[in-house]
């Protein structure tokens, strides 16, 4: 792939930091939410969404209808790839990602800007935690650790009716934890599934505190590698180092991108918490994130 002219990595860096606002303004309104994980993100989903995938158009409406309900006779089932249209696919794995994906989708022009005031509320389809009928997402993944076998499988469906087309999923550091990932990683290698690339957000963070002190789990790229990957290590926060990274190609093996961020890039009032997989903002945080990312005030609406 020829890398375009470099003007499109300050656009994303823009791109990022907005939806580090969006997140903040979101988190802010509801005291708190998964403001890390669109904080450490912010770049990888940017440089997918705006340089990497090749999407077609959406063809979901800028504001997602109400959810009526699960799949029954009579009502089909709503789910949410039609904001990523029908050539490259997108697995967004962590679905506790959700508002990052739904930020970035506002800022890519799939999602008007009011709906990030519905995440998390009653009725909406902007689920707090994604599901297969939340935008951008192709399939339920709260239970960490599935999406990415789902993606394997559907990469190897596209090898083998011979369909062009990427497969791409973003994975988190608490999912190599998981031995369903292992399996996902052995089966991708094992069919030479070189249409698939996963981005991994390695942001030493999980549920009970930082990876290190619950698991070890590196070094990473040195494990997948022997599972027959081609790996490479970037700074998750640099758009141009992702998108070559994301590019390199080894004719049978899928890709994995390991990308190293900060779940508080940008934000150094959160420097030193200890607690922050779900943050709860304590009194005078909100004012500290709106110094650190600039206003906030503004309405999504
Ligand atoms: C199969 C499964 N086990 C456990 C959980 C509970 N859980 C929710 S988020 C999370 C942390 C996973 O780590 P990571 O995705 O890296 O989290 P972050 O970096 O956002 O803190 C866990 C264990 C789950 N959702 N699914
Ligand atoms: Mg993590």
């Amino acid at each position: 792939m020829v890398l375009p002219e470099l003007d499109w990595v300050d656009k994303v860096r823009d791109q990022a930091h907005r939806v580090r606002q969006r997140a903040a303004r979101v988190c802010a309104a509801n005291n708190g939410g998964y403001f890390a994980q669109a904080c450490g993100s912010a770049e990888i989903l940017s440089t997918l969404y705006s340089q990497l995938m090749d999407l077609g158009a959406s063809t979901g409406p800028l504001v997602p209808d109400h959810f009526r309900g699960v799949p029954r006779p009579g009502e089909p089932a709503l789910i949410g790839d039609i904001y990523n249209g029908d050539r490259d696919r997108f697995y967004l794995s962590p679905a506790h990602y959700a508002l990052g994906l739904y930020a970035t989708l506002v800022e890519v022009g799939r999602l008007d800007s009011c709906v990030l005031d519905d995440v998390n509320a009653d009725g909406s389809t902007m689920e707090l935690i994604g599901a297969e009928h939340s935008p951008g997402f192709e399939t339920t993944s709260g239970s960490l650790a599935q999406a990415l076998s789902v993606a394997v499988g559907q990469a190897l469906a596209r090898k083998r009716f011979g369909r062009p087309g990427r497969i791409w999923a973003l994975i988190s550091d608490g999912e190599i934890e998981e031995g369903q990932t292992w399996e996902a990683f052995q089966a991708a290698s094992n069919f030479g599934l070189d249409n698939l690339t996963v981005m991994l957000d390695a942001n030493g963070l999980q549920v009970d505190g930082w990876v290190k002190d619950v698991m070890k789990i590196e070094p990473i790229p040195e494990k997948v590698r022997a599972f027959g990957w081609n790996v490479s290590e970037v700074d998750g926060h640099d758009p141009l180092a992702i998108a070559e990274a994301a590019s390199s190609f080894v004719e049978g093996q899928p890709s994995l991108v390991v990308c190293r961020t900060n779940p508080i890039n940008s934000v150094p009032s959160l420097e030193g918490r200890h607690q922050l997989h779900y943050i709860r903002f304590r009194t005078g945080e909100v004012e500290a994130i709106k110094n650190d990312l600039g206003v906030l005030e503004e309405s999504h609406k």
